[in-house]
């Protein structure tokens, strides 16, 4: 097949999601051209099969906000063209779903190129929601000839919230597991925790929703019963707030913050837990990346969190906001090496049963062809 893969070239999980899929379909034998306005960020060296097509946005002083929906509808028009594309998988509904579905009524006379949506998150469960943008979502959406939604419960969300009554198919984040596996003892695990405390971790991109300032203060309560340190992964909005509560509750000294980080894998694996107390999170790649590497999650109950963590078996779960009970579980887990032995085997076993790119990529495959032949 011929696929056309639009999505957020910047960090998140959907461009990370995006960009394996188009490079794991590249190596089954499928052309795939990335149409967004940078290269993503995952898309490193060369792959046979993968093609790059920036979209170039022009300015003018007429012009006060950037032109961007309409500049890739242009494109994936252009590339659908030139490279005769049989369909256009775009990740994150807004405003890449919109865009597609001008690109589709512009080449109509010529071909029927077929959409496929991919929703992640707050496309649906926050931006999406917004007046400005629910009509538009929930139009482009059910005009996508395709959807999918990275879990039951953003499945039912969709359906729910924007009152469609449109088949949407669930297809789970995946992993590499041949990459995010356990590693033998890391020398970055000395480096961050010399007097051999334990070490808990957290990656994402420092939003409102991720709830970061919660592992300070799971820290906080962990550290009172085991000499314990906390490695914050990634930047953004929350990142100062972040730095000050750790200034303020005298934690400074036990919180690393990295900033954005190649060397996940590795940096996992110098961990114990891993923490994601998010308030919504659709499905929770990060999660799963740290599940892969044989490290238990402590989450909040939201979203998709709990398809993903089974309470008692690979991690805990409670409810937002409640520090105290996630501190609790870690604790638990810490102090018990019978059980967090059996949490770490479940978390990993669980990442390759049901989440390995093996197992998920040819679910696309196959929704492709369906929709395809429709
Ligand atoms: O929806 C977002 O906030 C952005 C998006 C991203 O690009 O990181 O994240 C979502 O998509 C990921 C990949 O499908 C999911 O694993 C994340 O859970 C989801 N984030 C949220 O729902 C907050």
């Amino acid at each position: 097949m011929k696929i056309g893969i639009t999505c957020y070239p910047t960090y998140g999980g959907s461009g990370v999601i995006a960009t394996e899929l188009g490079k794991a379909l590249a190596q089954r034998g499928h052309q795939i051209h990335f149409i967004s306005y940078a290269l993503p960020f995952r898309l490193t060296g060369f792959v046979e099969n993968v093609f790059f097509h920036e979209v170039e946005m022009s300015s003018y002083p007429l012009f006060e906000f950037p032109l961007y929906t309409l500049a890739l509808a242009s494109k994936m028009v252009e590339v659908s063209e030139f490279e005769n594309l049989d369909l256009l998988h775009v990740h994150y509904a807004i405003p890449h779903a919109s865009s597609a579905y001008l690109a589709k009524n512009m080449l109509k006379k010529k071909k029927d190129i077929k959409i496929i949506t991919t929703l992640h998150g707050t496309d649906i469960t926050l931006v999406g929601l917004e007046p400005s943008f629910l009509p538009l979502v929930k139009f482009s959406i059910e005009e996508s000839d395709g959807v999918t939604a990275v879990s039951r419960f953003l499945k039912e969300k969709t359906n729910t919230n924007y009152y469609i009554d449109k088949n949407i198919e669930v297809i789970p984040n995946f992993i590499d597991t041949e990459l995010f596996k356990p590693m033998e003892a890391c020398t970055f695990r000395e480096h961050i925790a010399p007097d051999g405390e334990k070490i808990l971790v957290h990656t994402s991109n420092f939003r409102q929703v991720k709830r970061v300032a919660d592992t300070i203060r799971i820290l906080e309560r962990v550290i009172k019963e085991v000499p314990t340190k906390l490695i914050l992964v990634g930047d953004g909005p929350e990142r100062s707030e972040c730095e000050r509560l750790c200034r303020q509750l005298n934690l400074f000294e036990h919180v690393k913050f990295l900033g954005k980080q190649e060397g996940l894998v590795e940096i996992l694996n110098s961990a114990d837990i891993f923490l994601i107390p998010s308030q919504s999170e659709s499905f929770g790649l990060a999660a799963l990346e740290a599940m892969s590497c044989g490290k238990p999650v402590v989450s909040s109950s939201v979203g998709g969190l709990p398809e993903l963590i089974k309470h008692n078996e690979t991690g805990f779960i409670a409810e937002i906001g409640d520090v105290d009970r996630m501190a609790k579980y870690v604790v638990d887990l810490l102090t018990n090496d019978k059980k967090y032995e059996a949490f770490s085997k479940n978390s990993r076993d669980r990442a390759i049963n049901h989440f390995d790119k093996l197992k998920v990529i040819p679910m696309y495959e196959e929704f492709y062809k369906h929709i395809l032949s429709a």
